[in-house]
């Protein structure tokens, strides 16, 4: 005789392989994703749009939760939990990815695109689809690109013209080697942190500026300690949704093809946003008093080819490079 300890016991064990009875429906599939990014973030927003998405397409039985504002961690573990399988979904910028995927440093270097439709013309065709793809060789499935605006300098010292005037200057850069190339390359002492160390960085003035775009600027409220803004635009370097491997490819073939889909309708709904909040975040930290510089910005394109240069040296970077350059 099975006693009720048995039961219990054997209930407690299936439960946990998920299992709920022959006749009860299939357990929804909750699908995590990760974004250093505050709630209303136009990254947020479109990975969370994608989950409703799903959930439609599925009648609830795809779900999505979304853990925003850095509280599963930093960007590179964010994507290495996912290249493991802990979490489904990470958006992180390239600048995350540089170092352990080569063929993204292509889409981070300087003035390699000169403005949102040009990056859209590069990422849209085979070129985007090429480095998304490359991402399968090491744990993770590329499904989208998300616009990111162009990333200029901004400081609590002086407006930055030309790139001497970032000598002597603590700039922080993202972890990536190729971001302290370009920031060191232009003339400041790179301080590579991560993203959610910078507001506090400035306030100690363990750091003089960073770069980024403006929406990044207004949200973490770096404007608030940082008041020179120069428009500077050396990169447009994207945005990336990247799902784990082992569990996409857990998925039933028909569920691949929805997360697929549902990411691929993201992009247009993303850009929407995007520009939308662009204007509005420019505005509010110009409202707030934020000193607005344009840069000479032929001198800064003169100070990235030798920085440019080294890189171009791998083949494919520079088939990438130049068919980026043509698009
Ligand atoms: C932002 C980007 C974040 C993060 C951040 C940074 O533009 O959206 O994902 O990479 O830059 O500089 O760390």
């Amino acid at each position: 005789m099975i006693s009720r300890r048995g039961v219990l016991a054997a209930g407690a064990a299936l439960a946990a392989l998920g299992w709920r009875g022959a006749t009860a429906a299939p357990a929804p599939l909750t699908l995590t994703a990760a974004d250093v990014h505050v709630a209303d973030y136009p990254t947020v927003r479109a990975v969370e749009w994608m989950g409703g998405e799903l959930a439609r397409a599925t009648d609830g039985r795809i779900g999505l939760r979304m853990y925003h504002a850095g509280q599963i961690g930093r960007e590179g573990d964010t994507v290495n939990l996912a290249r493991f399988g802990a979490l489904d979904l990470v958006r992180v910028n390239v600048a995350a990815l540089n170092n352990a995927f080569p063929l993204t440093r292509v889409l981070a270097l300087p003035y390699v695109f000169e403005s949102a439709d040009h990056l859209h013309r590069g990422l849209d065709g085979p070129i985007g689809r090429e480095i998304l793809d490359a991402f399968a060789a090491r744990g993770l499935v590329g499904l989208a690109y998300y616009d990111s605006g162009a990333r200029c300098f901004y400081n609590t010292q002086r407006p930055i013209v030309v790139p001497e005037d970032l000598d002597g200057l603590k700039i922080r850069t993202p972890p990536s080697d190729i971001f302290m190339d370009v920031v060191g390359g232009l003339g400041a002492n790179a301080t590579p942190l991560p993203y959610g160390d910078v507001f506090s960085a400035l306030g100690t003035r363990l750091i003089d500026g960073a770069e980024n775009n403006w929406q990044t600027f207004h949200t973490s409220r770096q404007f608030e300690v940082a008041r020179y803004w120069s428009q500077s635009e050396h990169s447009y370097a994207p945005e990336v949704l990247l799902m784990s491997k082992q569990r996409f490819d857990a998925l039933p073939p028909a569920d691949r093809d929805l997360v697929l889909d549902a990411a691929a309708r993201s992009v247009p709904y993303m850009r929407g946003l995007w520009d939308a909040s662009e204007a509005a975040s420019r505005q509010a930290v110009l409202d707030a008093g934020i000193a607005f510089n344009e840069v000479d910005r032929d001198a800064f394109r003169r100070a990235a080819e030798p920085i440019v240069a080294p890189y171009l040296r791998d083949a494919a970077l520079r088939r990438l490079y130049h068919a980026l350059r043509e698009a």
